[in-house]
């Protein structure tokens, strides 16, 4: 049995515990192991029941992915999970499964196989498996109608999100919470069912409903995923595998659910998603910060600015229940920042994101100020004021005065270097870039950008706030536009390009859209504000190389000041609740624009609309790789993912990059080369990439290597 499932004795009832570090995972040989122990509760006389619980913080959360990663790529499967299961749910002696942390994917398909569940009140139950692009593959599509009935079963299995163990009693996926020590509860519980008859739950066939009940869920699922999931294989897959589960016997429905399951794992979206779950744990690890970098506790912040993001900011860290400073330089804007904090908290209750408890507490946490006095005292400033590098160097001048020794200096900036905000300050190991995206609140990424004299400490402190603020902290390095507006400069120059050669709005965006990407790049720019690059670009003309194309048609309609929704027109004209409206007027503007500049007019297909701008963006991206300002391809999905709306089932921008083939997108950039000239110049790592075969993943794989 090893090390990694353990089988002991308490009185009459045996304990199968399972010691598989971190999350008792279901890696190779504890299968085994349960099996083993099942083989010993039934031989053992003494022993009238078992109890199934994980040694550490949790229960069993899964099937190994590492393993699935493996069969994704080909390796043959063995008999799976099926079996145990159904040699536990047909022990002649029950099995209780006790969970605490988490039973999810194949751990809660065990528990499910059990013949009673037993559970703290902070655990938590699901099959999370349509995030990884695969559906449950252990009977969970089967189990699972039969215990909470078939309209949850469906949600659960094809939306992936986890319950709480107090809804899991209430839908009879849980037989009993348990207050005080687990093990001890759940022994007493399986005393006390060791005399009664033994449920299967394959046989509870009385929650599956008929067909004319279900039918509605079923069409109201397949609805939804297909909005909400736009794209994925796995939450359709899910449903109908669960839709088997009411209409076959149990044995047969296993059947459908393996065939679907096999047809999941064998899909280049299941590849993806496990390289994004397992590139979003790497984005923490940090060659040279290790794990052990003492941090700067982080109990009271200041923001400096109360716009758009600095309200944004001051949520999140109110959200996490750090106190917060937000102060503006007159009181205007500073009511008008307050009224907007307080407007999206009033969203939010609306919405049902938050109760109004919960938001009256984070607003207490949130003091507006006009001066930087209480700053004195804060362990972090952020600063969002208005993106200028004399105006940021001002406020760290201010900063570098008022803020005790220690006190960890951060920008918002978006573009802006560190290194010479950080020269305004004589502590520039304090000062790093946190650069959040918009809106603050809601957007999963923050860069983290590390200057030339950035401390470790001070790395790993905001390293783990990204955590404590529920954010994904992605570390990069300090060059203009930092890893992810570094990139979509180029992207969004040539979605500009493609239309001063003929294409549409729609025409561009729409064929983003349908690759997966959340919004076509032009309604992004009609939703950050168009005059935000349009300033941006007037600020950096003077490093512009002459001769070099660059895209107008975006400045001429901030010139007529079409700033995009804010101003009711852009790219798109806008509507009753921002609703975008083609523009004809754009289009024959874009007509007329190109004309005079002599750009020849040509149809394009979806496939060059893609290519050009995905390409432009992994050109720059293989380029930042090896400049080293990403430490890893991985990280640059986890930006995209998180912080542009790239789909995760196509695993970012580099991942993407690699499953089409690095020598077909390079040989695609030669063609762009040639007909564009010197803004297509090939990255020198996707070329020697190409030329090896080899991908982005492997160039990782071989650095760390050599590291
Ligand atoms: C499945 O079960 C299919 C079945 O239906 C049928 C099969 C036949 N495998 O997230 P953390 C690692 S599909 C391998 O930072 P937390 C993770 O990489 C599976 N490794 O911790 C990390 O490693 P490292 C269905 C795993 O406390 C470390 O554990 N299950 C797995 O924030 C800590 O992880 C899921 O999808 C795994 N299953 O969150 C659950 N899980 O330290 C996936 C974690 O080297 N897991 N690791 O970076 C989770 O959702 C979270 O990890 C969990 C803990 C909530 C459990």
């Amino acid at each position: 049995m090893g090390d990694l499932v353990q089988f002991t004795k308490s009185g009459n009832i045996g304990v199968i515990t399972i010691n598989n570090p971190p999350v008792n995972a279901l890696s190779p040989g504890v299968p085994e192991g349960i099996f083993e122990s099942i083989e010993k509760l039934l031989t053992d006389k003494e022993l009238k029941a078992a109890v199934l619980i994980g040694g550490g913080s949790t229960f069993i959360a899964g099937a190994d992915i590492k393993e699935l990663e493996k069969m994704a790529a080909g390796k043959p499967r063995g008999a799976g999970l099926l079996p145990l299961l159904l040699k536990i749910e047909d022990c002649r002696k029950p099995v209780v499964a006790a969970i605490h942390g988490t039973a999810l994917g194949g751990g809660m398909e065990t528990a499910m196989a059990c013949h009673y569940r037993v559970a703290t009140r902070s655990a938590k139950v699901g099959q999370p498996e349509v995030k990884l692009g695969i559906i449950p593959g252990a009977a969970g599509t089967q189990r699972l109608p039969r215990l909470a009935g078939v309209a949850k079963a469906v949600e659960m299995c094809s939306e992936g999100n986890p319950i709480a163990a107090q809804e899991a009693f209430e839908l009879e996926i849980i037989d009993k919470l348990i207050d005080g020590d687990l093990l001890t509860g759940a022994i007493a519980f399986a005393q006390e069912m060791a005399t009664k008859p033994i449920p299967k739950t394959r046989e509870r066939n009385n929650n599956l409903g008929t067909p004319e009940q279900n039918a509605p869920s079923f069409t109201a699922a397949r609805e939804n995923a297909r909005k909400k999931q736009r794209g994925l294989m796995a939450p359709l897959a899910a449903i109908d595998a669960v839709e088997a589960a009411t209409k076959l016997p149990f044995e047969e429905g296993c059947q459908a659910e393996q065939r679907l399951f096999a047809e999941c794992l064998s899909s280049s979206q299941a590849k993806a998603l496990m390289h994004v779950f397992f590139a979003e744990r790497e984005v923490a690890k940090l060659p040279d910060v290790p794990k052990d970098t003492p941090v700067i506790p982080i109990k009271t912040a200041g923001v400096v600015g109360a716009g758009t993001m600095g309200g944004g900011i001051s949520m999140v860290l109110a959200n996490a229940g750090i106190p917060v400073l937000v102060k503006e330089a007159d009181q205007a804007a500073l009511d008008r920042g307050m009224a907007n904090i307080q407007k999206n908290y009033a969203n939010s209750v609306k919405r049902g994101r938050f109760t109004q408890q919960f938001v009256d507490e984070r607003l207490k946490l949130i003091q507006p100020t006009l001066s930087l006095d209480g700053f004195a005292g804060v362990d972090l400033v952020i600063e969002a004021v208005f993106e200028g590098m004399a105006l940021k160097k001002e406020v760290f001048g201010q900063l570098e005065k008022t803020c005790k020794p220690g006190a960890v200096l951060a920008s918002n900036t978006s573009t802006l270097s560190i290194d010479e905000i950080a020269s305004a300050t004589h502590r520039p190991q304090f000062v790093i870039g946190t650069h959040f995206f918009s809106p603050a609140n809601v957007m999963r990424l923050l860069e983290i950008v590390r200057g030339k004299a950035t401390s470790k400490e001070v790395i790993a402190t905001c390293m783990q706030l990204s955590k404590k603020l529920g954010k994904v902290g992605v570390l990069v390095g300090n060059c203009r536009g930092f890893v992810g507006n570094r990139m979509f400069h180029p992207y969004v120059r040539e979605s500009v390009f493609l239309l001063e050669e003929g294409a549409t709005v729609q025409d561009v965006d729409s064929a983003l859209y349908d690759f997966g990407m959340a919004m076509g790049p032009l309604a992004v720019g009609d939703l950050a504000g168009l005059d935000v690059g349009w300033r941006i670009r007037k600020e950096y003309r003077h490093l512009e190389k002459p001769g070099i194309r660059q895209p107008f048609a975006g400045d001429r309609l901030c010139e007529m000041g079409r700033f995009g929704q804010k101003t009711g027109a852009g790219w798109y004209k806008y509507g009753e609740n921002r609703r975008a409206i083609p523009d004809p007027e754009v289009t024959a503007l874009i007509r007329k624009w190109a004309a005079e500049a002599k750009i020849p007019q040509r149809q394009m297909g979806r496939e060059e609309i893609v290519d050009r701008c995905l390409y432009a963006l992994v050109n720059e991206g293989a380029r930042i790789l090896q400049e080293g300002y990403a430490l890893r391809a991985g990280d640059i999905d986890i930006i995209y993912i998180n912080g542009y709306g790239f789909p995760a089932h196509r695993g970012g921008p580099m991942w993407y990059a690699d499953t089409v083939g690095l020598k077909n997108v390079y040989s695609r950039v030669l063609e762009f080369h040639k007909q564009h000239g010197e803004l297509w110049e090939p990255a020198p790592l996707l070329k020697q990439m190409a030329e090896q075969g080899k991908t982005f993943a492997e160039y990782n794989k071989e650095q760390r290597a050599t590291a």
